[in-house]
């Protein structure tokens, strides 16, 4: 009997594969889940080919806020996003959303930049 049913379950398993849906990059960026935690308002952030979009980012002292960075291009080198006043570093994989929560209990800007510091950007806790 065991030898009759393995053989289905793997053909069962092997048919579930095929059916998975296309992969994700055709799907809109905004609806992947993010790596990492958002807590209160996710603040949406591009890394494209300008750099972060928007550039400028505020948000309210004490206000839980956290930003979603997606990388949208291959054409820059803004691989990762770096804030060096909070020593955090993040992989930015391609079209997969990066949460970062924000500090915001007392009033400073925070910048954020890429690897290199060539595209810098900020927060502004006010
Ligand atoms: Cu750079």
């Amino acid at each position: 009997m065991r030898s009759i049913v393995v053989p289905l379950a793997l053909t069962f398993l092997a048919l579930g594969c095929d059916k998975k849906p296309a992969p994700e990059t055709t799907a809109p960026a905004a609806a992947a889940s993010p790596i990492g935690e958002v807590k209160g308002r996710p603040i949406a952030i591009t890394a494209g080919a300008d750099g972060f979009k928007p550039n400028e980012v505020k948000i309210t002292k004490g206000e839980e806020a956290t930003l979603v960075f997606t990388r949208t291009t291959n054409d820059t080198c803004a691989d990762k996003v770096v804030f060096p006043d909070l020593k955090i570093e993040k992989e930015l994989p391609l079209n997969k959303p990066v949460a970062i929560v924000v500090p915001s209990g007392e009033a400073k800007t925070l910048a954020f930049q890429c690897g290199m510091g060539m595209y810098k950007s900020k927060v502004v806790v006010q």
